[in-house]
């Protein structure tokens, strides 16, 4: 049976399996979750503790959190790009990296996300400037490690790059990169550029104006 992927074209986790499985022109279906499909979030909810998403469906087997569904995918169907790759050493790294994006960019550029979406009784302001500070520091690691790199580990674009592509497309547009970081930049820039990127971009380019803070006029 094909591969299903639940998830919604906006959503960042959901682009990273995505931009995993166009890399490597894995055939699947998707699953779209809105309210034009409710059968989708049904089913959703049936494997997903959370209701979160994506959610990857390989005949009875479900896998959530979006590294595992690339994980998946490199164990069971591998495809030319390596995204995680064999060698034990590099493989560690780019694990260390995805979790660098998914847990230090993505999840300080959901706070102000989250924290505009809340009544304005419950907002938390303090909440919303740590979370700022955070992005600058991991923004001035990350613009180091980068330093003569094309991809998030060295020449391959790997599971990390997936990570890195949405993580960082949302979190300059909620708190800007600052140009001192010029590496960091041009990392970003290459993302985008990338074709398996580029579509996950263009498939959220009609949500944009759902984005809480408002989209900017670029990207
Ligand atoms: N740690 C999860 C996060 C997934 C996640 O937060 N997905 C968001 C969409 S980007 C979601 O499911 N939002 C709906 C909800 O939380 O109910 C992963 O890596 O897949």
């Amino acid at each position: 049976m094909t591969l299903q992927l639940f998830g919604h074209p906006f959503s960042s986790y959901t682009q990273k399996a995505l931009i995993a499985l166009w890399e490597n022109e894995t055939p699947f279906t998707f699953r779209m979750l809105d309210p034009e499909h409710p059968e989708n979030g049904a089913e959703l909810a049936r494997h997903s503790p959370m209701g979160k998403f994506p959610l990857l469906l390989d005949s009875e087997t479900a896998v959530f959190e979006a590294t595992c569904v690339i994980e998946h995918l490199a164990a069971f169907h591998p495809g030319p790009a390596a995204l995680i790759p064999g060698d034990p050493a590099t493989a560690v790294r780019v694990r260390m990296l995805d979790r660098v994006f998914d847990n230090y960019v993505m999840e300080n550029m959901q706070v102000p996300v989250f924290d505009a979406l809340r009544p304005a009784e419950h907002r938390d302001p303090y909440g919303v400037e740590r979370a700022r500070a955070n992005l600058d520091r991991i923004y001035a690691w990350l613009d180091g490690e980068m330093a003569g790199r094309d991809w998030a580990v060295g020449d391959a674009f790997t599971m990390a790059d997936c990570a890195a592509a949405p993580s960082l497309f949302y979190a300059d547009w909620v708190h800007p990169i600052d140009v001192r970081f010029a590496t960091l930049k041009a990392y970003r820039a290459r993302l985008l550029a990338r074709p398996s990127v580029a579509r996950a971009v263009d498939g959220g380019r009609p949500y944009r104006s759902y984005f809480p803070l408002g989209a900017p006029d670029r990207d």
